[in-house]
C-alpha cells in the first residue's frame, strides 16, 4: 500500500480503459456523490432526528432505520441518473427496481446496500454502502428477474463506501483494489490506497462470539485453534468485531486476519448464515480476492455461487489467503 499521492478519483476514473470503462466511470461518480451526502447526513443524523427506526421491517424481516430508507432514496436516484443502469437490488426493496424507460439504452445492473451495519447509526459507530455491478446480459424489457442472478465472477466493479473518521471510497473494476478518500476541502476524492494488497497471513480473527453455541463444529474448533498460545504461529490471534461489514472486511484488508459470519448450526436458525450474497458477500469477495486474498462459504468459493434469489444469504469466511485456507480446513475436518 502507499500513501497520499495526487491521483483524484476523476483522474483515475478517465484514464479507465476498456469497453465499459465510460459507463463504469459514471455510475462510480453517481456512488461516490451519493456518499458525500449520505456522509453529511450521518454527521448530522442526530442533530436533526434522523436516527431510530421506521417502525417498519424489511425483505429480511430487519427493523428499518430511517437512514437505511433515506440512504436508499438517495442511490437510486443517483443511479438512474446516469442512465446507464435500467435494474436495481437494494437491500431497502423487496422486489428488483426494473426502469424499463431506460432499458433500451442501459447496459448495466447494481446491487447494493445503501447503509450496511446499521445497528451501529444509533451509537455513532462506523457504517458503509456496499455495491456490486453486472453487465446486463439478456435483451428485452423483461430481462430484470433472471438476469440479475450472475454469480460473483462475473461482476464488472464492486465496493464500498465508509463513513469513519474519513469517508472513503474502495473499490475494484478488476484492476486492483484502490481506495479513495473525500478530500472535502477540495470537494474530490483523493487517492490514498493504491493496489492494496491483503497480508498473507493475519493476527486477527473477526466474528460475532455471542453465536459460540450455534456455529458449526469446524467453526468452533477453528476458532479454539486461533486462542491456542504458539508463538510460531503468531497465535493467540487478537480478536475485533465492529458489528459493521464495511468496517470489519477494511481493517482485515489493510491488516490481514479472518472475519467469518458462519451458518447458524442450531435447529431453526439460519442455515445460511446472515450476510446477503448479492450486494455483501460477492462484492467483497472479489474485493479480497483481487487484493490477494481468499473468499468462500468455508466450503465454497463466494464468487462461484450462482444466485438462486436477489436476497439470498450465505455463510461468509474471508480475509488473508492462509488464514481462509486454514478455515477451510476445520469446516472440512481435515485439522481437529
Ligand atoms: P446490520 O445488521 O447492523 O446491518 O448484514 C448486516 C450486518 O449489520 C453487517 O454489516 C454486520 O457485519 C452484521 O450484520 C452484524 O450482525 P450481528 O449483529 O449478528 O453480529
Amino acid at each position: 500500500m502507499t500513501t497520499l499521492e495526487a491521483t483524484t478519483l476523476d483522474a483515475y476514473l478517465d484514464g479507465g480503459h476498456g469497453p465499459d470503462a465510460a459507463d463504469l466511470a459514471a455510475l462510480l461518480r453517481a456512488l461516490a456523490g451519493a456518499g458525500v451526502t449520505i456522509a453529511d447526513e450521518l454527521a448530522r443524523a442526530a442533530l436533526i432526528g434522523q436516527l431510530g427506526t421506521t417502525g417498519g421491517t424489511n425483505v429480511q424481516g430487519e427493523k428499518v432505520k430511517k437512514l437505511d430508507l433515506w440512504a436508499n432514496d438517495v442511490v437510486v436516484p443517483a443511479l438512474g441518473a446516469t442512465g446507464r443502469a435500467c435494474t436495481l437490488v437494494s437491500e431497502e426493496m423487496e422486489e428488483i427496481r426494473h426502469d424499463r424507460g431506460q432499458c433500451g439504452s442501459a447496459g448495466f445492473i447494481v446491487c447494493f446496500d445503501p447503509v450496511d451495519g446499521s445497528s451501529n447509526l444509533d451509537v455513532n459507530g462506523i457504517v458503509g454502502t456496499i455495491f456490486s455491478i453486472l453487465r446486463r446480459r439478456a435483451s428485452g424489457l423483461d430481462h430484470a428477474p433472471a438476469d440479475v442472478l450472475q454469480p460473483g465472477t462475473a461482476q464488472v466493479a464492486a465496493g464500498y463506501i465508509m463513513y469513519g473518521p474519513s469517508t472513503l471510497l474502495v473499490f475494484t473494476t478488476g484492476d486492483g483494489v484502490h481506495g479513495f478518500t473525500l478530500d472535502r476541502a477540495r470537494g474530490t476524492y483523493v487517492r490514498t490506497h493504491a493496489n492494496v494488497r491483503i497480508p498473507a497471513h493475519g493476527r486477527a480473527y473477526s466474528l460475532n462470539d455471542g453465536n459460540w453455541s450455534r456455529w458449526p463444529a469446524g467453526v468452533r474448533r477453528f476458532v479454539e485453534h486461533l486462542r491456542e498460545t504458539d508463538v510460531a504461529t503468531g497465535r493467540p490471534y487478537t480478536a475485533r468485531y465492529a458489528g459493521s461489514l464495511v468496517t470489519d472486511v477494511h481493517r482485515t484488508l489493510l491488516e490481514g486476519g479472518i472475519y467469518l459470519y458462519p451458518e447458524d448450526a442450531a435447529a431453526g436458525g439460519k442455515p445460511s448464515g446472515k450476510l446477503r450474497l448479492m450486494y455483501e458477500a460477492a462484492p467483497m469477495a472479489w474485493l479480497i480476492e483481487q487484493a490477494g486474498g481468499r473468499a468462500s462459504t468455508g466450503r465454497e468459493r463466494i464468487l462461484d455461487l450462482v444466485p438462486t434469489s436477489p436476497h439470498q444469504r450465505v455463510p461468509l469466511v474471508i480475509g488473508s489467503a492462509e488464514d481462509v485456507r486454514l478455515a477451510e480446513e476445520f469446516y472440512a475436518d481435515r485439522r481437529v
